[in-house]
């Protein structure tokens, strides 16, 4: 966690203060969390189960080194000198982002080739094995679950219990998806994971509507919203807006997860490393939940979000444009959880009257029931029901079985005593 220096937190923040507009808690905000995105990548990864290795977005790690490498300029300097210096970093920086652009452009380029590859196979839709690792409730899968709605695509379900049974954490999901996280997808043999990658995938490898703009302005737009929905704060916002029970609740299951990774790390040394990688990410939620300034400020950020989403509506019906696109796709799971999570009075007709209008739009179309699924009560309890029952199960053994006949012999020993 070194390189979560308050400097590099400032610089970083400042930089996007100028650059894109943002505010200056936003900036910080987003500057935290690009920081502690950088400190979580595992490495090694794992080689996959299938034939082709999965495909890993973009970070925006890259983009966090490039504004790592300024430092600040030594007033004692001489102007000539400092000039110098200034010029020296510069150039540092230009030639960082152009690495980062080039890298951009491979991980693009393998985005390509293994959508091409997939849709070589010429195989007719019904005999393709298209598997989706998901979760009905996660915001990440109901993203990929849209996007495949809307290409008209039918894919086999395989839910990751990522509730109490910790499925997304066993090693064989591990060697599928290094972080641990759902979706996962697997079109016959190829993995993909990431969201953005995944529903560009699924855009470029099925027929139906073309989910990304042709018109360049356009599509330069669309990759705009995507990547600020990408680095948008939505699970500590989740997490961290939760209220009594359920807030209880979630606090309970990101304690179980850390005693499973820990059992996990010690069966499974081999994965060692990634296991640690997720530990250190739960720890960093869990800091930035407990941080009532930084949830203040990540409200901030929402408001900031939803007025900037307003204005560009102005000018077009859907985010990027006049047709609908995979920003609006990604922007779905987002608008849905905001409004679960307590900001529907933001979303509302009085304080954003044309995000409210695109808002019901989106879930007026029929990918929304697909897509943006919730647990059912029954689902609710065959997820959830055996570990509560567990735990609670020995918290009432323990009670009556233990500290109850503790309690009377005391009792009557003290009673005794005082006779
Ligand atoms: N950057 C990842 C994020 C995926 C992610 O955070 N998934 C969440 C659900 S939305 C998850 O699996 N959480 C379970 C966990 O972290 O233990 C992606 O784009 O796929």
């Amino acid at each position: 966690m070194a390189a979560l220096a308050p400097w590099s937190l400032a610089v970083g923040a400042g930089m996007d203060f100028l650059r894109e507009g943002l505010s200056a808690p936003a900036a910080m905000a987003l500057q935290f969390r690009r920081l502690v995105h950088l400190q979580l990548q595992p490495d090694p990864e794992p080689e996959t189960g299938g034939s082709t290795p999965p495909l890993h977005a973009k970070d925006g790690s890259g983009e966090g080194e490039a504004e790592g490498t300024m430092v600040e300029v030594n007033e004692g300097e001489a102007p000539a000198e400092r000039e110098r210096d200034i010029a020296e970093r510069e150039r540092d920086i230009a030639e960082r982002e152009r690495d980062i652009a080039e890298r951009d452009t491979v991980e693009e380029a393998a985005l390509d080739a293994a959508a091409e590859e997939v849709a070589e196979l010429e195989l007719d839709a019904d005999h393709r094995q298209i598997r989706l690792h998901h979760f009905p409730s996660s915001l990440c899968s109901q993203q990929v679950r849209l996007a495949l709605a809307e290409k008209g695509v039918a894919w086999e379900d395989v839910t990751v219990n990522t509730g109490p049974a910790h499925e997304h954490f066993e090693p064989e999901y591990a060697k599928l998806n290094p972080k641990l996280v759902v979706p996962t997808l697997e079109v016959d043999g190829t993995v993909v994971t990431e969201v953005v990658d995944i529903v560009n995938f699924v855009d470029r490898s099925f027929g139906g509507p073309e989910l990304m703009p042709s018109d360049p302005e356009a599509r330069e737009e669309a990759l705009r919203w995507i990547e600020r929905q990408d680095s948008f704060p939505i699970s500590e916002l989740t997490y961290g807006r939760s209220k009594g029970l359920t807030r209880w609740f979630q606090r309970w299951t990101l304690k179980q997860r850390r005693k499973r990774l820990r059992k996990l790390m010690k069966k499974h040394p081999e994965l060692r490393e990634i296991y640690l990688a997720k530990l250190e990410h739960l720890e960093v939620l869990r800091g930035t939940i407990g941080d009532r300034a930084l949830m203040d400020q990540l409200v901030v950020e929402v408001e900031d979000m939803l007025d900037e989403i307003e204005e560009a509506l102005e000018e077009r019906e859907w985010l990027a444009g006049d047709e609908y696109s995979l920003a609006d796709l990604l922007w779905t799971a987002v608008l849905a959880r905001l409004d679960h999570i307590g900001f529907s009075r933001s979303l509302s007709e009085r304080r954003h009257p044309r995000v409210a209008d695109w808002y019901q739009r989106l879930r007026e179309r029929p990918s929304w029931g697909e897509g943006i699924r919730r647990l059912s009560p029954l689902e609710v309890a065959r997820i959830y029901g055996p570990a509560v029952l567990k735990t609670f199960l020995i918290a009432w053994v323990i009670k009556w079985a233990v500290l109850t006949p503790l309690i009377y012999g005391l009792t009557a020993l003290l009673n005794c005593s005082g006779s």
